[in-house]
């Protein structure tokens, strides 16, 4: 990474002011300009915008090389999108539609916002931790050979103090202290101010101790020149100021400086008479607020001292609403200064009123030179990526072949055998696990392909002869990301992983493997992954019931309404490994399709007959989300509709009832979300005119508008009762409603009502007359 340059710092402090102002000027203008059609609050955080605009200017306009990726802090956004409308990369036109349909969104989006932005965030710790994982899938793509070096960056995360109590940013740097990561700045905005108030004191040395201990350097910004200067040359100020509460420090700053004179006179007397006699109330004020966080050149020689890749934490003590009225007061978090408050702060900016939108306004010649030679050489208006990194061809994917199998086994050997074919496909699949690798048949794969380790790690057990069926060295080679247990790091590794291309330049096709139930653990960030449009294949094995002797803990019940309701991600649930390869050649090619989507495969370790097929119609509706597993006579009454595993149930039972029910049909879904999501898009199509049926229609209307339908699911049974709203017909929804125990199959197909009593005395409850 090469020095940079030295800057003007005056030049600097202009374009702080600047951002201060704009991201002010934008939210005020939502809030008390733009026309209000509902009389809502708009809302927009000044405050914290304020805390941060000099930590941005020195990034963006000092610090930032060309290759370097930022996770903005949710609520800096309007900081953001003015740093781009000063680059000439934002319009005007979206700052004036800030947070309403179409304009710059509240908090910077990947998807939404027309600026690049390189990681979405809002949900408070997650934007920061996903820059570790980033960082972590550049070293893969350099270990690859698909990076050079030249193309290199640093992953960046502007933080708030507050976001440091979420724990997936400490499961993150464990995770990230195993595989050596580097290239990573993480800058605090230690303004020691949450959303409700102050935060809880000293909280700098805690976070000091832990990044150390996880290999981090740790640079503390606590003081600009100016206030380290004074407070240097008076010992005793320096250590009343130091044992000040966060309670105290933020009330002082917002009172202003007769409160600073008062309390240091009643604290510490004669000691500092001289240096109160130096300042007048309005110095004293000023004085105090020379945070490092707000200090142009402690800020530019902090990054300019840590050019070399080992991860550094700098926190930087800021003021919230800083330069604002309301600066440091607790209850600012979501505080807007009034017209009269803003016409002030303009006065102040010598922005002329009219003039409020112009870049430079008000910024004299002089300086504006500077200013704008600084926006010229700095400008790191990047290009939004577009997904133009090539497409890799998917091959067909047979079904392996058995005659009895489960579906999560079948998955292993798929990956295997496309790892023995090998191929462009094969080489850009990367697999990660919370170490459940061996447990959800990864580990075939893994032999095959290796663990990925910057550097080179022996098997020893290998080495020591001792015999084991899984090897587990790794190197720069290997395709498989071992992470520890935390199902929040795998959903975030899957979200780097699955912006390679757009971050990046080549795609990846991340494959990710944990146990069903363990998707709640994780699922803020499985939802953080989906809303980037990251793309992955999610395989969640075992699920439900079906692994009867692990007991209730392991089994799970909701997840298919978890993906129900989870948009850009599609849940498929196989019964046959023939349907599963299908499922898996589609999800590959929608990884890299650029309207796709990510996959969900819910799987099971149920080892099944599997069934004779007569032609490839089924092909199809599997993908579709459902096909006629037996088809139903034209106009019949009856249907028994199952999913997954339970498959065998269903068959059994529909042989037995097929005589006396005639022209009972078996839908096989092979997805809910899809077929949901098919009829709310037929229908939203209709009022537009376009008649067209989805699936489901077309599937349920080969029955009679009165029949009834059994719905069987190794999950909550509202996964498939819907089905009944979709024409109207009667439904008998079978399923799990309560937390499992453990037992034997049969067992517990029982005592849930999964077997086949349960659904012939479903099926004639429906037929009775009514
Ligand atoms: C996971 C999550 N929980 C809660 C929130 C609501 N929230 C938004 S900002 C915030 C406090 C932020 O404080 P801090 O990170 O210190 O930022 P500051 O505004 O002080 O710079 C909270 C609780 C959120 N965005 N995400
Ligand atoms: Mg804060």
């Amino acid at each position: 990474m090469l020095k940079p340059a030295t800057t003007d710092l005056e030049a600097l402090r202009i374009l702080d002011e600047r951002l201060r102002w704009l991201s002010a000027w934008t939210i005020h203008h939502a809030n008390h300009i733009r026309e209000s059609a509902d009389g809502l609050k708009v809302g927009g955080h000044q405050a914290s915008c304020a805390s941060m605009t000099a930590i941005m200017a020195a990034l963006y306009f000092h610090a930032l090389g060309e290759n370097d990726r930022v996770a903005v802090k949710p609520h800096a956004g309007p900081v953001l999108h003015a740093i781009h409308y000063l680059l000439g990369t934002q319009s005007r036109e979206a700052l004036e539609n800030f947070r309403g349909l179409g304009g710059a969104q509240s908090y910077p989006s990947r998807t939404k916002d027309k600026i690049p932005v390189d990681f979405s965030t809002g949900s408070v710790g997650l934007g920061v931790a996903i820059t570790l994982f980033a960082s972590l899938v550049q070293d893969y793509l350099t270990a690859h050979r698909w990076l050079e070096d030249k193309d290199r960056g640093r992953f960046v995360a502007l933080i708030g103090d507050a976001e440091l109590d979420e724990g997936n940013i400490y499961e993150a740097i464990i995770e990230g202290a195993k595989h050596d990561v580097r290239n990573l700045w993480w800058i605090i905005d230690y303004n020691r101010q949450s959303l409700d108030a102050t935060s809880a004191d000293g909280m700098f040395e805690r976070f000091d101790e832990i990044f150390r201990s996880c290999g981090w350097r740790v640079v503390e910004l606590r003081y600009g020149k100016k206030l380290a200067t004074a407070l240097a040359k008076n010992k005793d100020l320096k250590t009343w100021f130091e044992t000040l509460s966060n309670a105290e420090l933020s009330a002082l700053h917002y009172q202003g400086g007769a409160a600073w004179r008062a309390r240091i006179h009643a604290q510490i007397g004669k000691k500092a008479a001289t240096f109160l006699k130096d300042y007048d109330d309005e110095a004293l004020a000023s004085l105090f607020t020379d945070l490092g966080g707000h200090c142009m050149e402690t800020l530019v020689e902090a990054f300019d001292a840590a050019q070399d890749d080992v991860p550094t934490l700098f926190i930087a003590w800021t003021i919230k609403g800083f330069g604002l009225p309301f600066a440091g007061h607790k209850d600012n978090h979501a505080g807007l200064m009034n017209p009269t408050q803003l016409a002030a702060l303009r006065d102040a900016m010598g922005i002329r009123e009219g003039q409020e939108w112009e870049p430079l306004e008000g910024i004299g010649d002089n300086a504006r030179t500077g200013v704008e030679a600084l926006i010229d050489r700095t400008r790191i208006a990047r290009e939004k990526r577009k997904r133009d990194f090539g497409t890799v061809a998917i091959p067909e994917i047979p079904a392996p072949a058995g005659d009895e199998q489960s579906t999560q086994a079948a998955f292993g050997r798929i990956l295997l055998e496309l790892s023995k074919a090998g191929g462009e496909l094969a080489d850009r699949i990367v697999t990660t696990s919370p170490d459940v690798t061996v447990s959800t048949n990864l580990g075939a794969w893994v032999n095959q392909r290796g663990l990925f380790r910057r550097s080179e790690m022996a098997d020893i057990f290998a080495q020591a002869k001792i015999a084991s069926a899984q090897k587990w060295s790794g190197g720069n080679k290997g395709q498989h990301i071992e992470l520890g247990i935390a199902e929040s790091n795998l959903f975030l590794m899957l979200a780097a992983a699955g912006l390679s291309g757009d971050l990046l330049g080549t795609r990846l096709f991340p494959v990710g493997t944990l146990y069903d139930p363990f998707i709640a653990r994780g699922l803020d960030s499985l939802n953080y992954a989906c809303y980037q449009d990251a793309r992955f294949l999610l395989v969640a094995t075992p699920s439900g019931i079906t692994l009867g002797p692990e007991g209730g803990a392991h089994q799970s019940i909701n997840p298919p309404l978890i993906a129900l309701g989870q948009p850009s991600l599609r849940h498929y649930e196989p019964a046959y490994a023939d349907e599963l390869a299908v499922m898996m050649q589609e999800a590959f090619r929608l990884i890299d399709d650029p309207n796709g989507e990510s996959t969900y495969l819910r799987l099971s370790t149920r080892s099944i007959q599997q069934i004779e097929r007569t032609d490839d119609i089924w092909h199809d509706g599997a993908i579709a989300g459902g096909y006629w597993l037996r088809e139903p006579a034209l106009g019949a009454d009856a249907a028994i509709v199952a999913m997954g595993a339970v498959m065998p149930e269903a068959l059994a039972a529909w042989e037995e009832l097929s005589n006396d029910v005639p022209g009972l049909g078996l839908l096989a879904v092979t997805s809910p979300d899809l077929l949901h999501r098919g009829w709310t898009g037929a229908q939203a199509a209709r009022w537009k005119g376009d008649r067209k049926r989805s699936h489901v229609e077309e599937l349920l209307s080969r029955l009679s508008p009165n029949a009834g339908l059994v719905t069987l699911a190794d999950a909550a049974p509202a996964s498939l009762s819907w089905l009944g709203g979709v024409l109207g017909q009667r439904v008998a929804p079978l399923g799990v409603e309560k937390f499992g125990q453990t037992g034997s199959l049969s067992d517990l197909y029982a005592a849930y009502r999964l077997d086949g009593d349960a659904i012939t005395e479903a099926v004639a409850e429906l037929l009775l007359p009514q």
